[in-house]
């Protein structure tokens, strides 16, 4: 598999650990995001919307979308499972992925922001707007997740593979998880396991 992805993009880094997690092989393909190689004519012709990830599989078809990605390697390598069994429980995970992936990462994606400022907010503004945003949904996390291991349980699932590159993404733009205990807790174990580890963007090639 080939993996086109940036290091520092927060949904590549949910596909790299969902494969670190699955323990799966694949090449990484860098496509630099400032440079603005993702609207490159070579890439635009894998994928028209010119964002990252993209995973081309073995068969050569080319998979987009952060959740669908993920979706497929767990239907293709269920173990180890990223859902749990119970439907209730399946759903409350979800939910926390859909929160993050839908209702905060889209507000402060490279584009979104760059179109706030051509419209003539300064970086003051971008700032506040990127905070405004991350906080709320760090705040709702917290009350949605559970009082010990990871976010639902002892063993990382989907809405860690989603959390933890949205926390690295608080940190880049200074948001203090202080007043997250859980969300903190959850971090620190995620620090200590080889897969978020193996996936964390200082370790991969495009590092920079
Ligand atoms: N919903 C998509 C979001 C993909 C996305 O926004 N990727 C960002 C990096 S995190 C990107 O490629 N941005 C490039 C751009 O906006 O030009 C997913 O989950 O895969």
């Amino acid at each position: 598999m080939d993996l086109f992805n940036y290091f520092r993009s927060t949904s590549s880094y949910r596909v790299r650990i969902a494969l670190a997690l699955k323990q799966l092989e694949y090449q990484y393909v860098p496509i630099n995001l400032l440079k603005g190689e993702q609207r490159e004519e070579h890439f635009v012709a894998l994928n028209p919307q010119g964002r990252v990830p993209a995973l081309k599989i073995d068969t050569g078809e080319l998979l987009v979308q952060s959740p669908a990605i993920i979706e497929y390697l767990e239907e293709v390598y269920p173990q180890p499972a990223l859902l749990p069994e119970e439907p209730v429980l399946r759903a409350q995970v979800r939910g926390v992925a859909a929160l993050i992936g839908c209702d905060v990462h889209p507000l402060h994606n490279v584009s979104v922001l760059n179109q706030l400022r051509g419209l003539g907010h300064d970086e003051e503004q971008v700032n506040a707007w990127i905070a405004h945003w991350i906080s709320q949904g760090l705040a709702a996390v917290e009350q949605l997740i559970g009082d010990c291991g990871y976010c639902f349980g002892e063993e990382p699932g989907l809405a860690d593979v989603y959390l933890i590159p949205q926390l690295y993404a608080a940190e880049r733009f200074n948001i203090s998880l202080g007043d997250y205990p859980r969300i903190s807790r959850v971090k620190a174990l995620a620090e200590a396991h080889s897969a978020f580890v193996q996936a964390h963007p200082a370790k991969q090639p495009d590092a920079s």
